[in-house]
């Protein structure tokens, strides 16, 4: 047995879905607007997850310009079936609709290349398929339902999908609405098939506190499903606000080769209060088969902290994972760096560090601005920069960022004057929108001009400590952001916080370059 603590994958992995191909476990989690989007990570045992790369990472493969933060990719479903894997996805907030909504993605090798998507044209999101042994392939998704009895009812829906040319074909079934009377939001579906019978996996109560788990079956994939009078079968609501693990749901199940049952599903950890700031993760819970029906952690009927998993899930020698980078660096090439929207060609790799063209771009706009960051996925984490950086104009600014969205970020950053040409550091809050500037002083520079400035977050718990020094000064608080106010809680969305680096000219055309020789992320111990 190998103990493995929840979650599996810590930080902003909402939405996992997984399939086994041999000895092989792929798993998939959304990325709203982040750039490149749909991380894959590979496992052989459940418990070491490795990232080989990102479904979606080249220009042209998708348009997210103009897409609002928690709009963009969506719940994503990953299959494999006769040599290929399949990926299915939603583009939300793509106002053009022959290049957005849902989309499938091929590829023979799950690190890529990955396919351009082929547009399904169906309303709605969370996509999911089903290869059925007769070779019959089947679309399901969930939408607002048609004619409602109540606010955000939806249904699941299921269509055949042609695999040669990529298009629906013949009626539409509409199979579930959810286990309870009044339960909004059916989502996140997924079909299997177990012997002869078809099983109806969904998430039920909204991906925030009411999030559940629920299953249906039926005796044929068109239906009619009927629901586990156990339902929903996984949920932390009746626990209150105060448990650890919140808002439980959006499911996807596989089988070990050993023919044990496991299911990866999102739920969020509370601290500092019923605040989520490290986002909706990535949980393993074993299920087992009772009565024809899964039991989620059986004999515990909540997400365990600790999951004992057998070797026997393994059918392959275990690959020992990569060593964590030294010292906390996050080097070019990780795969843990994300943009927005689009690739980060501002960006050029510079040693253990980037040089960032400044753009007019500026957090506050849903375009590409010059940012790079990473997940938060601790909660108590030191980053730290150094960067080299000589303003033209108080326009200009370069430093950290702790980033929700357009509307809910904190800048730690080195800026120009106007009246005397010096640099100043200065840490700003935006919230709901609203710029308020946390802190500010001058950075002198020294006997040869303008020194690298070491910016520094400290983060620990909800609070948020800003930190900066010129030279080979020791780093001096400067202020402390509220992290209560940067979650999906009070800003809203669907995203955990991401931590970077980012460089604007504010709105002005600019030749300027800001180098950060190293980013460090650092967790406590
Ligand atoms: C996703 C939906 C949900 O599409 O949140 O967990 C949405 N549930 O299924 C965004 O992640």
């Amino acid at each position: 047995m190998t103990p493995v603590r929840n979650p599996i994958l810590p930080g902003c992995h909402p939405d996992p879905t997984i399939c086994r191909v041999g000895a092989d476990y792929y798993l998939v989690t959304s990325t709203f607007e982040y750039f490149p989007g749909l991380p894959v990570f590979h496992s052989r045992d459940l418990v070491h997850w490795v990232q080989i790369g990102h479904a979606l990472d080249r220009p042209g493969q998708l348009d997210m310009q103009g897409i609002a933060s928690s709009g963009g990719l969506y719940a994503p479903t990953l299959r494999y079936h006769d040599g290929v894997f399949w990926l299915v996805c939603t583009l939300v907030d793509q106002q053009d609709r022959a290049r957005g909504g849902n989309f499938v993605l091929t590829a023979t090798d799950p690190s890529g290349p990955w396919s351009d998507p082929v547009w399904l044209g169906e309303d709605g999101i969370d996509p999911s398929l089903f290869f059925d042994d007769d070779g019959r392939v089947w679309l399901h998704g969930t939408r607002l339902a048609r004619e409602p009895e109540w606010h955000d009812q939806t249904e699941v829906w299921l269509r055949e999908l042609d695999p040669a040319t990529m298009r629906l074909t013949g009626p539409e079934h509409v199979l579930w609405r959810g286990a309870v009377l009044g339960a909004v939001w059916a989502e996140g579906p997924h079909l299997y098939r177990v012997g002869d019978t078809y099983y109806l996996l969904a998430a039920e109560g909204g991906t925030e506190f009411h999030h559940a788990v629920s299953v249906a079956r039926s005796d044929s994939v068109t239906g009619p499903y009927v629901g586990n009078r156990a339902n929903p079968v996984l949920t932390h609501r009746h626990l209150g606000r105060g448990t650890d693990v919140v808002g439980v749901g959006h499911a996807d199940l596989v089988e070990a080769p050993d023919g044990s049952w496991w299911a990866v599903l999102l739920a969020m950890r509370t601290y500092g209060g019923y605040h989520y700031n490290l986002g909706r993760e990535t949980f393993l819970v074993p299920v087992a088969w009772e009565d024809g029906w899964p039991v989620f952690a059986p004999g515990q009927g909540r997400v365990p902290e600790v999951v004992e998993v057998p070797a026997t899930v393994a059918a392959g020698p275990v690959a020992t994972p990569p060593p964590p980078p030294e010292a906390g660096v996050v080097p070019p090439g990780d795969l843990r760096w994300t943009g927005l929207r689009g690739p980060a060609d501002f960006a050029t790799p510079d040693g253990e560090g980037w040089r960032l063209r400044l753009r007019p771009e500026t957090l506050a706009d849903a375009g590409t601005p010059s940012f790079l960051g990473v997940r938060q996925q601790h909660r108590d984490v030191t980053v730290r920069a150094v960067l080299r950086f000589d303003p033209a104009s108080p326009d200009e600014q370069a430093g950290l960022v702790v980033r929700q969205s357009e509307k809910d970020h904190v800048v730690l950053v080195v800026t120009g004057t106007s009246e005397d040409g010096g640099r100043r550091v200065r840490a700003v809050h935006r919230k709901g929108g609203v710029a308020t500037v946390l802190g500010e002083r001058a950075l002198p520079d020294g006997p040869d001009g303008p020194e690298p400035v070491t910016l520094v977050l400290q983060v620990r718990g909800q609070d948020y400590g800003l930190l900066a020094a010129s030279g080979d000064d020791p780093p001096a608080p400067l202020a402390v952001a509220d992290g209560r106010t940067l979650d999906s809680v009070s800003a809203g969305g669907f995203l955990g916080l991401w931590l970077g680096v980012v460089a604007t000219s504010n709105g002005a055309p600019s030749s300027s370059v800001a180098t950060v020789e190293r980013f460090e992320y650092e967790p406590s111990a």
